[in-house]
């Protein structure tokens, strides 16, 4: 009989095709074995009338950026760094995260990701793994520098088509479509139209037009539509493989279906804020709507209604949080007065805790998805796409032992108080989610149980991602 440094009992396991019941045996941060009666172990976790899930992965999340103008942040300080984002993370079930080592213009990507190393390092409660941001794509960047970091593990990029500090001409943007797809990188884009943003804002602000709610008719779906055309475009140019991220509505949605139709593999993500937030948050009074600012903004519930049926159908196939932490105060959201311009609002909300448990809730506990398709969106099928698959994203023998077991029946009523992230609000406060993960391991270590932490800030790991093996819901 084996012995097993852990084994999660009685519990039923699911992946992104089957559900079963089985035993889980870890050994050594690994699963060894799937079955019953597996013999003992040191320590025997009772997972029954429990779901033993993959941890999530949030493959879209923002950590302690450096503060820069011209960003979605305006120049706001984030409020989670490595630490504080990793714990939260883990708390919603999430047991990878991958942010972003941004390149400023002007600085090379090496030095962006050396620096983004130190302030992961000894930091992080579970494994990450980083995407590149290139703003400044200079011959020496394209030449020699993302193909060297792409060979040395940073297999994804992600463009911007707006930002005044991040933005790239559609020449610079085939330009990294190009090279990514040579190196073996997957192209993630932020397509909303710049030229159309400004001139709406500046029309808006003159007619005393400044309130949070504006925010959403300075970039309506028209403009992220234009943009997701054309990011598409550029990609069937390029011959290159795209990911738009944050979806946030029909008209973009029917792109991406009508590049599909043409058979364009293009990928897809939204995100909770789609599903969950809308126009009338954005217009809560006393300037509370620029808690749930960020950018494609929250649509009206046509727009919301379009974004589930892609949920469902598998039109999308990332559920990220697109977690950018910044504070109601003078260090975030605040930072240029307390009634400002939406113009000048830093853009993003936090969700790395909320993101899994509102998919679970309002996705699987209704009926919407199967457990199967809630793991494929919340775990699996970023590890395929993102190069970590099959170390990550399943549960399977020979795989981490990165998992969540989930209680389906607790009922949680969101609080801030009860989060572990370092925003001083969540934009889903009050509301009552059915099911939430209790037990949280990462390569086999309990990082929390039963809402204590148990867990050490250290224990995450770097993770190297490669071009993923050709396959479905993969790209080549
Ligand atoms: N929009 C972005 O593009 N990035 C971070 C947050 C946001 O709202
Ligand atoms: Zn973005
Ligand atoms: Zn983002």
């Amino acid at each position: 009989m084996n012995h097993f440094d852990l084994i999660i009992r009685g519990g039923t396991v699911a992946t992104a095709s089957d559900t079963f019941r089985a035993d889980v045996g870890i050994r050594g941060g690994t699963i060894t074995a799937l079955g019953t009666q597996l013999g003992d172990a040191d320590r025997i976790i009772d997972a029954s009338g429990k779901l033993v899930l993959p941890g999530g992965i949030d493959a879209h999340c923002h950590l302690d950026q450096p503060r820069a103008k011209g960003l979605a942040s305006g120049g706001a300080l984030m409020a989670d760094d490595f630490h504080s984002g990793s714990l939260s993370a883990v708390f919603g079930g999430t047991t990878t995260i991958i942010p972003f080592a941004v390149q400023h213009r002007g600085q090379s990507v090496v030095a962006a990701v050396e620096d983004y190393h130190r302030r992961a390092n000894g930091k992080a409660y579970v494994d990450y793994g980083f995407h590149l941001i290139v703003s400044d794509p200079t011959p020496q960047v394209l030449q020699e520098e993302l193909p060297a970091l792409i060979a040395d593990g940073y297999a994804s990029v992600k463009v911007y088509m707006t930002y005044e500090a991040m933005r790239l001409s559609d020449r610079q943007i085939l330009d990294v479509l190009d090279v990514n797809q040579r190196a073996g990188a997957l192209t993630m884009i932020h397509a909303e139209n710049y030229e159309c943003i400004a001139w709406l804002t500046e029309r808006l602000e003159a007619e005393g037009k400044t309130a949070p709610r504006f925010h959403e008719d300075s970039r309506p779906m028209v403009v992220e539509r234009e943009a997701t055309h054309r990011a598409i475009t550029l990609s069937e140019v390029a011959e290159a493989n795209l990911l738009i991220v944050h979806v946030s509505g029909k008209d973009a949605i029917e792109e991406i279906r009508r590049a599909r139709t043409r058979g364009v593999k293009i990928f897809a993500e939204t995100c909770p804020q789609y599903l969950f937030l809308s126009t009338r948050d954005l217009a809560l009074p006393d300037f509370l709507g620029a808690k749930c600012m960020c950018s494609p903004p929250p649509r009206d519930p046509v727009n919301q209604a379009h974004v589930w049926q892609g949920v469902e159908d598998g039109l999308f196939d990332i559920f990220s949080s697109d977690h950018a932490p910044y504070r109601f105060d003078d260090s975030g959201k605040l930072m240029y007065g307390p009634k400002i311009s939406f113009s000048k609002v830093a853009n993003g909300i936090p969700g790395l805790e909320t993101r899994a448990p509102l998919l679970f809730s309002e996705g699987v506990m209704t009926g919407r998805l199967d457990l199967n398709r809630f793991v494929a969106l919340n775990s699996t099928n970023a590890a395929k796409l993102y190069g970590l698959h099959p170390q990550k994203g399943t549960i399977a023998v020979g795989a981490d032992a990165d998992i969540a077991i989930w209680d389906p029946e607790r009922q949680v009523t969101i609080t801030n108080a009860m989060l572990h992230h370092n925003v001083d609000y969540t934009p889903y406060e009050g509301r009552v989610l059915t099911g939430w993960p209790v037990t949280v391991l990462s390569r086999g270590q309990v990082i929390c149980h039963e809402g204590e932490l148990v867990g050490q800030a250290g224990h995450g790991r770097f993770l190297k991602r490669f071009r993923p093996a050709k396959g479905a819901k993969t790209w080549t």
